[in-house]
């Protein structure tokens, strides 16, 4: 419950993605994104060595306990243990959560991929703190992505499942708001955000259109 709060307060949950930000790195990107009022983070990386993604995550980790805000890691638990991570992100082919429990302990938060009601059920039994909900809409980010899930399974989700959930995949400032208003508790975004040549600027667009979206609800 004490998890619900924080994904329903912040709204919006941005991750990394050096490949589609343009030549800027992830710290300037993360700093950019905390300084515009983004609560909540998730470090995700492909295909760099263990040794770089730690420095970078730790100093990732710095930041965003300097803003307060909630730091997620992608797939890599020793990685989110190593920096001391609010929370770490696995997949459905990822470690079981009840594992991933037992590596990480009660404090740290589990996030789990779901794309059906099937996976959200199993989420709630298995002891997630919030799941993935999509991909909602088709997206060119992720390689191994399955088709989309579409609003409908965004409806179930908030209706059936009482865990915080994070909409994700193909979600930008022009349909934001359809997706909080099926009652997503916080939208992720990458390119969306991660591309954008003001990043602040569209932080703020997106979290505007976010808190007006939950008035309509
Ligand atoms: N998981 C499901 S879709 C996706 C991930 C990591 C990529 C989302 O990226 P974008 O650019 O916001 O569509
Ligand atoms: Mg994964």
């Amino acid at each position: 419950i004490r998890a619900r709060d924080v994904f329903q307060s912040a709204g919006l949950y941005c991750l990394t993605d050096s490949k589609l930000s343009c030549g800027r790195n992830n710290l300037t990107i993360v700093e950019q994104m905390l300084s515009a009022g983004l609560r909540i983070v998730q470090y995700r990386e492909k295909n760099q060595s263990q040794l770089t993604m730690y420095k970078e995550c730790l100093a990732i980790r710095d930041l965003t306990r300097s803003f307060g805000a909630t730091f997620i890691v992608n797939d890599d638990i020793a990685l989110a243990m190593a920096v001391c991570a609010d929370g770490v992100h696995v997949g459905q082919d990822d470690l079981p959560v009840p594992a991933v429990r037992l590596l990480v302990g009660e404090s740290m938060l589990i996030g789990l991929s779901t794309h059906t009601p099937e996976q959200a059920q199993a989420a709630v039994r298995l002891g997630a703190d919030y799941i993935g909900v999509g991909p909602v809409y088709s997206t060119l980010t992720k390689k191994d992505v399955g088709n989309p899930v579409g609003l409908s399974y965004v409806d179930y989700v908030a209706k059936n499942i009482a865990l915080a959930s994070v909409a994700i995949g193909g979600i930008n400032a022009a349909n934001v708001a359809e997706v909080i208003r099926h009652g997503a508790d916080c939208a992720a975004m990458i390119s969306d955000i991660v591309s954008a040549a003001d990043i602040s600027q569209q932080i703020q667009l997106v979290q505007t259109l976010i808190k007006q979206a939950r008035r309509l609800r």
